[in-house]
Formats: structure tokens, C-alpha cells, sequence
């Protein structure tokens, strides 16, 4: 019957072609399949299978790096614990919050974390394989889209990372609490052996084995004490990130004359205790997020625009790596128009990479450009050596180069621009990019002759200061 019938249709479309012109033949063509399918195949829809997760329990997806022992090292990540591996980890873990609003909690360390559902959500109708492949696949993604940021130049992306990932179902409260709990002190555990470990092998030079063999039975209390006395580490003055890890609390950012924004605020706090769930009551409670309010001049969240996004054109020159982290910080002006919109910033930083590049700069000249607004863009961003005039040539690959967008000759950048800057350079300082002591030179509008210069640590200095400069 089916032979039949094509064997048929195979006639009526030879006269058809005589007749038709192609596009319609086309038509013709995908309407028959499209009805074969719907008639003959559509049946094994039924196969599929839909799996809830079960009402009124808190539903916990975690992720956790495959084969993350190779990839740390063929990434060379520091030992025990690289601090851009983790932040990258919470960056990513960011992503899945903006994604999903039903995640109410995550934490994480190493290379996992945990993202903890709403047990009233009702998202996507619970369906087990809908929220795991969404959360592994946004959390992989994002953690490949970000890696730049991060690592910057230097450490290249060698193969993609992959992520497994379970859903696991909490009846109580409690059952939550101590599934969190028991990831916090599982990062005890590790962090502190793994300290150990690596002090033994990298700075008494103890192979693998050997170390491994002297911890062998100890306790807590044994490690602190090799730490102590053989290393003078006190394992309390360590980073609370690597004793604590990541806890990542959504929260309400409510800031004057500015409509509220959503948060994922990172937190490298106890979870265990009561007290972390006392203020942070609507996690538990189901509650919308909690608030937090901005002070003027205390924004702690400072977006990089990437270079793509303003349409910059690839180099046309191969630029130097600059040796991180860099020791000075420049600050000067792009000496173009001054202007608020996107769209400007956008337009004028191409047109500055064009004069650049027509001077043979190889790209922008900068590492960084700030708008009138506050927003900021990357230009040759972190690892790459700007271009700076001929007083500070020698310097170009251990500096950063920021330029505030416009000439401002008797006035300053604005206070947003400004407290941009600042907050670039803490970033930069926070990644491992600016060393904690870098010099900081301000150049004038007018052109390279005229300069401030100041020592700048951030461990005493308020940052605020960081513009007590005279221009
Ligand atoms: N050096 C270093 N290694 C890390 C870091 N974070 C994760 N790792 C590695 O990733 C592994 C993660 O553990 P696990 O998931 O059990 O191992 P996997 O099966 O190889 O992914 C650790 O054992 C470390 O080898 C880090 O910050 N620094
Ligand atoms: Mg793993």
C-alpha cells in the first residue's frame, strides 16, 4: 500500500515538475514527510517518560568536574587550592542562579557544587531530567565562557571540561541542613590534609609517597601541629574560601533611585551552625530573597563588557604577554568625546581602535576603557601588554592601562567612572592580576608630560584614597 502510494506520488510529482517551479516542488516534498512522520512515527512519543521529583522536598542538584585531578593539572592549578579555579567555580555557579529562579542556595568547593531547589518550586513541573540537564549544562557552559576572566591569557582552555551531575531529594529541613553540612566539613577534611600534603611536598620536598605515608593515621589535631611546627602555618589564618567554601545566597540589591536588582552573593561563611540560617531565614522559609542594601559608594559588583560586545576587530599585530601580576596601574584619558550610552561607548571605542591600529598599535591601546556611566570595557583586558607612550615604554609589560572615556581638561571623570576604576583595579588585584602593591600614575589630559604617583596597599590603605591624586 505504502509502495503504492509513492509510486504514485513519484507521477504525480514528475507532471507536478513540469508545471511547478522548485520552491513549490519544495513544499510539496516536506508537507509529504512531515505527514509520513505525523501518521507513522509520532507513536513513540509515547516512549518517553516523565520522572517528578517528589512534592514538598527540597531537591538538590549537584555538579561535579569529571577527571578534575587531570584537568587541575594539566591546567597547572596552584596546590592545594587556585583561587581563579574557585572563583571560576562560583562564577559559574552565578549563572545557574540568574537562569534559574527557584535555586534558592548553593554551595560548593573543589571542583563541585550544590544548588538546593525551593520545595515549593514548582518549576518546569519538577521534571528530574529537565532540572539536571539545565543546571549542568548552563553550569559547564558558563564555566568554559568565563574561564578568560579568570585565567586570562596565560592559561589557555586545553579541552573542554565536563560536568556530571545527580538530583538528589530532602523530605526535612533537617535532612537539607545536614546534607549541606556535610559538604562544608568535607572541605575541612580535605582542605586541611591537602595542606599538609602540599607543604610536605613542595616545601620539604617529600615525594608524593612519602607524605602520603606520614599522614597516614593522623588526626585533626596531628596536622595542625606538623603545619605549625614544621611550616609555622597557623591553619586558622588560612583564607576562609579554602576552609569554608563557597556558599552562594541569592539576595535583593536595593539601591536609591535604582529599581532592585537580583544578587548571587558569595559567601565563604559557616553553614553548619545556626547562626548562618538565622540570618539568612528565607532560605529555609521559602521566602522571596532576602535584601541587602548598597551604600553609595560601597558597589561591590562591577561588570566587564568583553571586547566582542563593543565589536572590536582581532589584532592585526602579535601584542606581548605582560608579566603578571603587574606592578603599576595607569590611569589617562582616551582624549575622545565624553558620552553615557552604550551605543556611544560602543561606537567610539571603535573608532579609537581603528586610529590605534592605523598607527600600528597592533589593537586599542589600553587595557581597559570606562564610560561616562560607569560601565567598563575590555580592550587588550588582563594578560596583554598595553600600549604606553614613549615615558613609559619600558614599563608596558607590567602595567595595566585604563582609560576614563573623554578629556576632562579642568574637570574630573565621574564619581561612577571613577569608582569604576577603583573597582577594576581591585578586581584586577583580587585575581591575581595587579600585585597588592602596585604603583599607581595618573596622566593628565593634556598629554604625557605631566604625572602623580603613588604606593597603594590595599591591606592598609582605604580604598577610597585611591583618588586622593591631583590632576
Ligand atoms: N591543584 C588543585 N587541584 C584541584 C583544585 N580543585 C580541584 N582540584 C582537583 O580536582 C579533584 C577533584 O576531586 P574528585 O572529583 O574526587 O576527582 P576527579 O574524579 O578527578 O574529578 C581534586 O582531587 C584535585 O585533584 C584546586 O584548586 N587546585
Ligand atoms: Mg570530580
Amino acid at each position: 500500500m505504502l509502495f503504492k502510494a509513492s509510486v504514485g506520488l513519484c507521477i504525480f510529482k514528475k507532471i507536478l515538475r513540469a508545471r511547478l517551479n522548485t520552491t513549490s516542488l519544495y513544499f510539496l516534498r516536506t508537507f509529504h514527510i512531515g505527514e509520513m512522520a505525523k501518521s507513522k512515527f509520532e507513536y513513540v512519543r509515547h516512549f518517553e517518560t516523565e520522572n517528578k521529583c517528589l512534592l514538598n522536598c527540597w531537591i538538590v542538584v549537584r555538579v561535579d568536574g569529571k577527571g578534575f585531578h587531570k584537568f587541575s593539572e594539566a591546567h597547572k592549578f596552584e596546590r592545594p587550592n587556585d583561587k581563579r579555579g574557585l572563583d571560576l567555580m562560583a562564577r559559574a555557579a552565578a549563572s545557574v542562579f540568574e537562569d534559574l529562579n527557584e535555586v534558592c542556595f548553593g554551595f560548593g568547593h573543589s571542583d563541585e557544587f550544590s544548588f538546593v531547589f525551593k520545595k515549593t518550586s514548582q518549576v518546569y513541573n519538577r521534571r528530574h531530567e529537565k532540572l539536571l540537564s539545565l543546571v549542568t549544562s548552563k553550569f559547564s557552559s558558563a564555566y568554559v565562557f568565563y574561564w578568560r576572566d579568570y585565567f586570562g591569557d596565560e592559561v589557555k582552555l586545553l579541552y573542554p571540561p565536563s560536568f556530571d551531575g545527580r538530583v538528589v531529594l530532602y523530605p526535612t529541613d533537617q535532612n537539607l541542613r545536614d546534607y549541606l553540612s556535610w559538604r562544608q566539613a568535607d572541605v575541612h577534611v580535605n582542605n586541611l590534609y591537602n595542606t599538609v600534603f602540599w607543604a610536605l611536598v613542595l616545601k620539604k620536598g617529600l615525594s608524593n609517597k612519602e607524605a602520603e605515608e606520614k599522614l597516614c593515621g593522623t588526626l585533626s589535631s596531628d596536622k595542625n601541629e606538623i603545619l605549625f611546627s614544621e611550616f609555622n602555618i597557623n591553619y586558622n589564618n588560612e583564607p576562609e574560601q579554602f576552609k569554608k567554601g563557597t556558599s552562594l545566597v541569592r539576595k535583593v540589591v536595593k539601591q536609591k533611585g535604582k529599581k532592585p536588582r537580583m544578587v548571587a552573593v558569595p559567601l565563604h561563611c559557616d553553614i553548619i551552625n545556626d547562626k548562618f540560617w538565622k540570618e539568612n531565614p528565607e532560605i529555609l522559609e521559602c521566602d522571596t530573597a532576602g535584601e541587602i542594601e548598597v551604600q553609595e559608594g560601597k558597589m561591590t559588583v562591577l561588570y566587564v563588557t568583553p571586547r566582542d560586545w563593543w565589536g572590536a576587530q582581532a589584532p592585526d599585530k602579535a601584542i606581548e604577554p605582560t608579566k603578571l601580576p603587574v606592578k603599576n596601574v595607569f590611569f589617562t584619558y582616551t582624549k575622545g568625546r565624553y558620552g553615557f550610552s552604550e551605543q556611544f561607548c560602543r561606537d567610539e571605542l571603535r573608532k579609537l581602535q581603528e586610529k590605534h591600529m592605523s598607527r600600528e598599535a597592533g589593537d586599542i591601546i589600553y587595557n581597559f576603557a570606562i564610560g561616562g556611566s560607569g560601565k567598563t570595557y575590555e580592550c587588550r583586558g588582563w594578560a596583554v601588554s598595553p600600549k604606553l607612550g614613549k615615558r613609559y615604554k619600558q614599563l608596558s609589560n607590567q602595567s595595566i592601562f585604563i582609560a576614563y572615556m573623554g578629556i576632562f581638561k579642568g574637570t574630573m571623570p565621574t564619581i561612577k567612572m571613577m569608582r569604576a576604576g577603583d573597582w577594576l583595579v581591585k578586581l584586577g588585584i583580587r585575581r591575581g592580576f595587579i600585585d597588592t602593591k602596585f604603583v599607581q600614575y595618573h596622566i593628565t589630559a593634556t598629554g604625557y608630560e605631566g604625572y602623580t604617583s603613588q604606593k597603594f596597599d590595599l591591606a592598609t590603605e582605604d580604598s577610597e584614597k585611591c583618588f586622593d591624586v591631583t590632576l
